[in-house]
């Protein structure tokens, strides 16, 4: 998030005031978290946000099942050859809505890979800092282990080899069977406590959020074919004519109860006539799209587990942003999702996503 040093000047920008509206304050623990991954400050309870009007969120699962006339701003793309409704503002051209764009067996697959495959190395989180390069956190949650600092193989089989006496030069992490570590330490390195803290992961082309750039040195798997193959597919509706969408990098995001993510703007990708493509996962949210300026007073609207955003041209200038996620106890809307990963194995997924949300944008980053 582009910040700004003076906290009271930015509360009194238009695109603030919305987040603030919209923004669930429960308790002191609520979190909230900038562009920048990080957590902003705590709230008292002040009743804000938790009973908050949102009779002027803009419904696009509404607007199609009532399939009547459309509100004043708000109209329908027409897109020879794609194959689901996408909806766009008028005065925002480049910003378009495809609600349910994905199916409820795509949105569970698309879950399990965001959890179990898009955090393995050399793809980066944001445990990474903390951890190194951990493999298998899902797993590891799923079968209670704990992550516990040990002696790195391959610097002990280096070592030995340069006759360094086993010295360990680096910090190297495991999981464990957790019979053997009990106590109050180990719980908070518990693999499922982990997936909690998960904030981001990166795919493909590596984005260091320190630089705000991408680092094309650090390791990097390209994107997943078949995510590839979605995203190119999802894009059409936002591509300049006769040109195809190269996804090259995506970002997963996590969000938490009560975690938000600040008001920014995307603009590190070199070409901003290709969009990105945004597939909501999970637990739905309200996601604030505003202007070129945070003096513009926001678009407020609902995103749920299936709908893909695009973003491209004109609104990739926009300041966008999460102020608010719905949970398990507060019209989550996923009884299609639960109802499917209840008839699975996938236990410790179905308890996450009643109080998750994940997003996957994808982008082309030259
Ligand atoms: O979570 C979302 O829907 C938006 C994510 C986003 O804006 C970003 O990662 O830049």
């Amino acid at each position: 998030m582009y910040g700004t040093s003076d906290p009271t000047a930015a509360e009194r920008t238009a695109f603030r005031r919305a987040e603030k509206q919209y923004k669930l304050y429960k308790t002191l623990n609520v979190k909230g978290r900038s562009r920048s991954r990080s957590r902003s400050g705590c709230r008292p309870s002040s009743g804000e946000g938790g009973g908050a009007d949102l009779s002027a969120v803009v419904d696009f699962h509404a607007l199609l099942a009532a399939d009547g006339e459309l509100p004043d701003g708000i109209g329908r793309r027409e897109c020879p050859g794609f194959d689901r409704p996408v909806f766009c503002f008028l005065d925002r051209p480049g910003f378009y809505f495809i609600p349910g764009a994905l199916s409820t067996e795509e949105q569970c697959c698309w879950i399990r890979e965001s959890l179990k495959t898009f955090p393995q190395p050399p793809n980066r989180t944001n445990l990474t800092a903390i951890y190194g390069s951990i493999s298998d956190l899902l797993i590891a949650a799923e079968n209670q282990q704990i992550l516990v600092e040990a002696e790195n193989p391959d610097i002990q089989e280096r070592n030995k080899q340069n006759n360094c006496g086993g010295k360990t030069e680096s910090k190297y992490f495991k999981f464990v069977d957790s019979e053997s570590q009990k106590g109050e330490e180990h719980r908070s390195n518990a693999a499922t406590t982990l997936v909690r803290k998960l904030r981001w992961s990166t795919l493909g082309l590596q984005f260091d959020w320190s630089k705000r750039n991408y680092d094309v040195s650090l390791p990097h798997n390209k994107i997943p074919g078949a995510l590839a193959s979605l995203a190119k597919k999802m894009a059409i509706p936002a591509m300049p004519s006769g040109e195809e969408f190269k996804p090259e990098a995506a970002i997963v995001n996590y969000y938490g109860p009560s975690d938000m993510l600040g008001g920014h703007v995307d603009d590190m990708e070199a070409d901003w006539t290709k969009p990105i493509v945004s597939i909501s996962l999970g637990c739905k949210c309200i996601f604030l799209l505003g202007g070129k300026t945070r003096d513009e007073v926001p678009t407020a609207m609902f995103l749920r587990s299936g709908d893909i955003v695009l973003m491209a041209g004109e609104a990739r200038e926009r300041f966008h942003g999460v102020p608010r996620i719905f949970t398990e106890s507060d019209q989550q809307e996923i009884p299609a999702l639960i109802s499917q990963l209840s008839s699975g194995d996938d236990v410790f997924i179905l308890e996450y996503i009643k109080n998750s949300r994940i997003n996957i944008n994808i982008r082309q980053v030259y």
